[in-house]
C-alpha cells in the first residue's frame, strides 16, 4: 500500500500498519483487495529530516528533531479523482545525550518528562520515528473522517 522512497527500511511497512490499525480501531473504512476497492489510499514518504532544532547560548545544539514528510493520496476509483491529496509530517525530538529517558526533554510533546512518561526510553531516532508516525497516522484518520 505504502511506496517508500527514502533510503529508512521498514517505514513504509510501519506507517501502512498504523493506518490499517487506526481504519480497524475507527471502524469507518474496511480494507480490501484493490480490484474490490472503492477507493485507494497511497502513501510515500517523500522526505526524512533530521537535524538541530533548538541551540542554547553558546550555540550548541539542545534539541533536534527527526521529521518524517508522507505524501498520501486518496483516491475514488468511480469518481476517478483525489478524495484527500496532503503531505503529513509528524517529529520526535531528542537531546545530545542521546538517551531519551534522561535527556530533559519531552521527546513526543505529551506533557510528561523522562521518568514520567510510560513509553520515554529506547533508540533516539526509533521513538522519534514511532512518534511521528502516531501524529501521522491521527491526522490522516482525522481528514478521512471529516471527508467522508
Ligand atoms: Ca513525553
Ligand atoms: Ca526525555
Amino acid at each position: 500500500m505504502l511506496e517508500n522512497q527514502t533510503a529508512e527500511f521498514g517505514l513504509s511497512e510501519d506507517i501502512t500498519e498504523g493506518v490499517i490499525n487506526k481504519f480497524n480501531q475507527a471502524g469507518i473504512l474496511k480494507i480490501v483487495d484493490v480490484s474490490d476497492a472503492n477507493s485507494i489510499l497511497k502513501g510515500s514518504i517523500s522526505k526524512i529530516i533530521d537535524e538541530p532544532y533548538t541551540y542554547n547560548k553558546q550555540e550548541s545544539v539542545t534539541e533536534y528533531r527527526y521529521t518524517i514528510y508522507v505524501k498520501i493520496e486518496w483516491y475514488d476509483v468511480l469518481k476517478e479523482n483525489n478524495i484527500i491529496q496532503n503531505t503529513y509530517t509528524g517529529y520526535g525530538a531528542y537531546g545530545i545525550s542521546g538517551d531519551i529517558s534522561s535527556d530533559g526533554i519531552d521527546n513526543d510533546k505529551d506533557g510528561k518528562l523522562d521518568s514520567e512518561d510510560d513509553d520515554e526510553f529506547g533508540e533516539p531516532r526509533a521513538f522519534a520515528t514511532k512518534v511521528a508516525i502516531r501524529k501521522i497516522t491521527e491526522d490522516i484518520l482525522n481528514d478521512i473522517m471529516t471527508t467522508w
